[in-house]
């Protein structure tokens, strides 16, 4: 009879201890150690063949009972620490979808980029591609083709940032021009927008990085008046097609003639306002007809064809357009100034 008092107590044992076990972990631990293998029950059951033979069958079905009563327990207490746990979990988790949610935050064009997209936009529309090229670069590309040899005065109004004797970041975009020339027959029709650099104190005007859109058009046959009717056009497309433009006669290194263009002040409409200072016109950009030296480096007969070229300052663009009189606010990223444009 040992073993029917040991199967009554595995019994009463195993059914309080899974009674008061409050983890799952506790009732896989009291499983393994009532059940398992190596368990109790499984010790009891080896036992079996020292008992008299008409004492097995009776014993055999004892040692089941108790399994299927451990069994069921360990079935319904894991059950109701699963509801419970997960009971648990929805209170945890719970969402109170009555709360006002949060505004994800989009963001927007910075307004220098509109003001380059628009003015490719216009160039793209009248046949001109857009041709990039690299911010640091060769003296040669940027200032001896150009018809700037070293130590030409002109350098000096465009101070830069030399990363060595040859090598310097780009004063304007014009070494894109060059280096289409270089790679490409006429007819050729670009504008090269894109950052430059120069040395200059930081204020409302002024700035050592900034941007520029400029333009090349290289064909037989170009004159002047293909200037100043592309670049017409180009401020009736940007401004109103009422805007009047005027050229003055200006000094480049890298075109003759050459000119600056000025629009009529938009504000005021050559009246005269604060915006134009009284003039009635605005000072908008650069221009003149490539020199024949400046074709010829590049390799173009300048007995065959000719050009015209232009630059434009997309900073200033942007500051009148949006009204900004402070250049810095467009390089320091400030989130309030750029969510109101
Ligand atoms: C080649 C030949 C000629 C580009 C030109 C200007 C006039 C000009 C300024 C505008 C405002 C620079 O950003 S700014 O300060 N640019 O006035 N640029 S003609 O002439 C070229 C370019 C490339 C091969």
């Amino acid at each position: 009879m040992a073993i029917k008092e040991t199967l009554d107590r595995i019994r009463e044992e195993a059914l309080s201890a899974i009674k008061a076990a409050d983890a799952e972990s506790a009732i896989e631990d009291l499983r393994v150690r009532y059940l398992g293998k190596k368990g109790e029950l499984t010790a009891i059951l080896k036992q079996m063949g020292t008992l008299p033979a008409e004492e097995r069958p009776l014993m055999g079905q004892l040692s089941n009972d108790v399994r299927k009563d451990i069994e069921a327990l360990i079935a319904e207490r894991s059950s109701a620490l699963r509801q419970k746990a997960q009971e648990l979990r929805f209170k945890a988790e719970a969402l109170d979808v009555t709360l006002p949610g949060t505004d994800p935050h989009i963001g927007s064009r910075h307004p220098l980029e509109t003001v380059l997209d628009d003015i490719k936009e216009i160039f793209l529309g009248m046949g001109f591609n857009v041709a990039e090229g690299p911010e640091v670069e060769f003296d040669h590309y940027c200032f001896e083709m150009l018809n700037m040899p070293k130590h030409h005065p002109a350098r000096d109004t465009q101070d830069t940032f030399y990363i060595n004797d040859n090598v310097l970041l780009r004063t304007q975009t014009s070494s894109v021009q060059i280096r289409t020339m270089l790679a490409q027959k006429p007819p050729i029709r670009i504008i090269s927008p894109g950052r430059v650099y120069r040395v200059d104190t930081v204020d409302a005007t002024h700035s050592p990085i900034f941007h520029q859109i400029e333009g090349l058009v290289v064909d037989k046959g170009i004159t002047m008046a293909d200037l100043k009717g592309t670049l017409a056009e180009f401020i009736r497309k940007l401004y109103g097609a009422d805007i009047k433009v005027r050229f003055r006669p200006h000094h480049f290194p890298y075109t003759e003639p050459s000119a600056e263009m000025d629009m009529e002040c938009f504000r005021c409409h050559g009246e005269g306002c604060s915006l134009c200072k009284g003039e009635g016109y605005i000072e908008i950009l650069g221009c003149g007809m490539v020199r024949p030296e400046v074709l010829e480096g590049c390799g173009i007969d300048s007995s065959v064809y000719s050009g015209f070229a232009f630059g434009v300052g997309a900073d200033r663009i942007t500051m009148m357009r949006y009204g900004i009189n402070d250049l810095r606010v467009l390089f320091e990223n400030d989130m309030r100034f750029l969510q109101q444009l």
